[in-house]
């Protein structure tokens, strides 16, 4: 069984800790404060609450880690693997399972002797309390590394661990859709303060044929033929399925935290650039969703 390290103790990382302690994986959460060596994760599910506990280190105490997954906010990311970067065995695994694309290429650079793989999950889960949280949605979760067909040794076990994981050799295609599918529903329910459902309807539902469009002329210059053929289609399920639900986005500006805007619509616009095509209602998103905070 793999050793864990798990950075970003919200929703996801309480889920994640969850599962691979559950399955015999020893999982370490690295906290800003770590007052006892151990904490209790509990998750609450259709079949009842159940509690594991896990080891809890800070950064500077972490000791040696050869497997980190990483379930901050997309920026937190860097300053969070920097401050454990002292501790990552050489080759160290890193596993990104975040929002937005770009950070592995990032986190590449900065660290070029690290195998970084990216996962993208449709669990559904929200935090009750702190290590404590409510596992609302069963979905799927999709972990890859752009290129590689077979998956590392480690994956095994943790697939064994999460609920209906599976590898993707072409993960970048799979990360690419769902911050399509986060560039329609995100900015839009953070700007009109609205649950995911509203946007079926009038002129928020003209919007997202529109956002729809643009991004459809990105995926397609930049070769993610799938997403563009189907984006208002899934997008459009998705909202169905999450009607009740207030994005993540919509979370952060209501709670007064960054968001992760520069990550999803960010990253759409930087490909849209570099094929010469403007997007205009990305654009203006972006920039009232980046007002937000000020
Ligand atoms: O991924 C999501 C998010 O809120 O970040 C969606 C799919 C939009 C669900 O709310």
């Amino acid at each position: 069984m793999s050793r864990w390290h798990v950075l970003g103790a919200g929703a996801m990382g309480c889920l994640f800790a969850h599962a691979l302690t559950r399955a015999g994986s020893e999982v370490t959460l690295v906290r800003k404060h770590a007052p006892r060596a151990r904490a209790t994760v509990t998750v609450e599910g259709a079949d009842g609450t159940e509690s594991v506990t896990c080891a809890t280190v800070t950064a500077k105490s972490c000791g040696s880690v050869a497997h980190l997954l990483v379930t901050t906010k997309a920026y937190d990311v860097a300053n969070a693997v920097a401050s454990v970067a002292d501790h990552l065995q050489g080759n160290a695994s890193v596993l990104l399972m975040i929002n937005g694309m770009g950070l592995a290429e990032a986190l590449a650079r900065s660290y070029p002797a690290l195998d970084i793989y990216c996962g993208t999950t449709t669990e559904g889960a929200y935090r009750k309390g702190d290590l404590h949280i409510r596992h609302a949605g069963r979905g799927s979760t999709t972990v890859g590394q752009e290129g590689r067909p077979e998956p590392p040794a480690w994956f095994g076990d943790f697939a064994g661990a999460v609920e209906a994981c599976h590898w993707e050799p072409d993960i970048d295609s799979a990360l690419w859709h769902k911050l399509a599918v986060n560039c329609v529903i995100n900015p839009l329910t953070a700007v009109h303060r609205c649950r995911n459902g509203a946007l079926a309807e009038g002129e928020l539902r003209e919007q997202v044929t529109q956002l729809c469009r643009e991004v459809a002329q990105v995926s397609y210059a930049a070769g993610y033929t799938r997403t563009a053929q189907n984006i208002e289609a899934d997008a459009l399920r998705v909202i169905a399925a999450t009607a009740a639900n207030r994005s993540s986005m919509l979370q952060d500006a209501l709670a007064g935290r960054p968001t992760e805007i520069d990550f999803i619509t960010g990253h759409l616009l930087e490909r849209a650039g570099e094929h010469g095509i403007a997007a205009p209602l990305n654009n203006a998103l972006l920039r009232e969703v980046r007002r937000l905070r000020t």
